[in-house]
């Protein structure tokens, strides 16, 4: 059809012309990079068009960087991250235990289970100041893991973060709960496994009470 079309045209010489320079150049172009180019256009087209694609969608991509420095930060919360989910609509504490010292009521004092190789856990409680002057939770002990710190958890662009605060207030005659989807103790660096049903020593350091010691019950919720 093409040849047809072709020699109806009183240009049939332009045309081989023309051709035999397009033949030339497509051979040209061809016979070396043909091998090469084959290969090298078919996985590329293959492979990068994809990630090509995928930084191409700008919009898309920024999408997608959102969620991950969450996950970042999260390589120490994402298993809490996780968990607070979960414990958002816990209504009842899963362990009903009491401790008392000084001013302080520590009540349902529970962490959550968690194996060596999860690395992260969290401890929950329920922290009543009886006294009449207001004190502050500073840090907290606990030889179940390498590293203890006081966290908070919060939404930020709808997801759910936790990061480190320097204390948490404690108000004369006032209760603080810590519990899943808020204040913690972040457990980092577990060095052994939470099996549900162990416990756990915490030593709670408060500014004006000074050290408060409490045992977790090890629970999966
Ligand atoms: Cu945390």
């Amino acid at each position: 059809m093409v040849r047809r079309v072709i020699r109806s045209y009183r240009t049939i010489a332009l045309w081989i012309v023309a051709t035999s320079l397009l033949f030339s150049v497509a051979c040209a172009g061809g016979t070396t990079p043909t091998p090469t180019a084959a290969s090298s256009p078919t996985p590329a087209a293959a492979v990068q068009p994809s990630p090509t694609t995928v930084p191409s969608p700008t919009p898309t991509t920024p999408p997608t960087p959102t969620p991950v420095p969450t996950p970042t930060p999260s390589a120490m919360h994402g298993t809490p991250t996780m968990g607070h989910g979960m414990g958002m609509g816990m209504a009842t504490p899963p362990v009903q235990n009491e401790f008392r010292e000084g001013p302080f009521i520590l009540r349902n004092v529970w962490a959550r289970a968690a194996t060596q190789a999860d690395g992260l856990s969290a401890v929950y409680m329920v922290i009543e100041n009886t006294g009449d002057q207001p004190d502050r939770l500073l840090h907290a002990h606990c030889d179940a893991a390498q590293t203890v710190e006081l966290h908070e958890t919060r939404m930020e662009g709808g997801v759910m973060k936790m990061q480190p605060v320097d204390g948490i207030d404690v108000p004369a005659k006032g209760t603080v709960e810590l519990k899943p989807g808020g204040l913690h103790v972040m457990l980092i660096g577990l060095t052994r496994d939470l099996n549900p049903g162990d416990t756990i020593e915490v030593e709670l350091h408060f500014e004006q009470a000074g050290h408060v010691h409490v045992e977790a019950t090890v629970v999966k919720p």
